[in-house]
């Protein structure tokens, strides 16, 4: 199932599915590491679909701060370009919603200034960073949601989540949210 919500002419999608399958979508977040290297989960998918040329252009751009989001191509992935965002390890890097949002805050902006249609994010920090997913969903939602009315580019932002419950929490999250 996919549960959509329009704000501001801007579709925001949750759908369950592997970040590295968005075929429709112009930019794909990576959920990175500071040294923006293979790594596992989201990170692993994403560079093992767009193959070593992403690497090559990654080292130069590395290490990155957390909140922070950085933009290379796609390579071998359907996607045009990959915005690669840290997000903070849950009960270190504090305080973890700010830094949170700063990714998605900073990934649209990115996004903005590439002047991109279509954006597809993973759920940030909530698999080997240890995020709590019901929290990170209320942050994401709530920032993109904060965002929406000035986007001119970015028309469609869709969540990927990887397991059915993960897609629930969300589900149940973004239809609670307000705005
Ligand atoms: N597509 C969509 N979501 C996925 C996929 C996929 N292919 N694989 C996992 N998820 P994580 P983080 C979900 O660990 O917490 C990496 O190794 C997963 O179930 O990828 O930000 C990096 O190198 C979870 O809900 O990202 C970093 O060191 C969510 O995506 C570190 O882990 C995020 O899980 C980043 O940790």
């Amino acid at each position: 199932m996919i549960v959509k919500k329009a704000i501001s002419g801007v579709t925001i999608e949750c759908v369950r599915g592997d970040i590295a399958s968005q075929a429709d979508i112009t930019a794909v977040v990576n959920a990175a590491n500071a040294q923006l290297r293979m790594g596992g989960g989201v990170a692993g998918a994403i560079h093992r679909a767009a193959g070593p040329g992403l690497s090559e252009e990654c080292r130069p751009l590395a290490p990155i701060k957390v909140g922070e989001a950085v933009i290379t191509s796609g390579h071998n992935l359907p996607n045009r370009y990959v915005i690669h965002c840290l997000g903070p390890v849950y009960g270190r890097d504090k305080p973890e919603s700010e830094l949170l949002a700063r990714c998605y805050r900073n990934a649209l902006r990115l996004a903005e200034k590439h002047e991109i249609d279509s954006i597809a994010f993973p759920a940030i920090s909530t698999g080997a960073f240890g995020y709590p997913v019901g929290e990170a969903a209320s942050v994401a939602f709530s920032t993109v949601l904060e965002m929406a009315s000035g986007l001119k580019y970015v028309k469609r932002i869709r969540f990927v989540l990887h397991s059915e419950r993960d897609l629930e929490i969300h589900e149940k999250v973004l239809q609670q949210q307000q705005r």
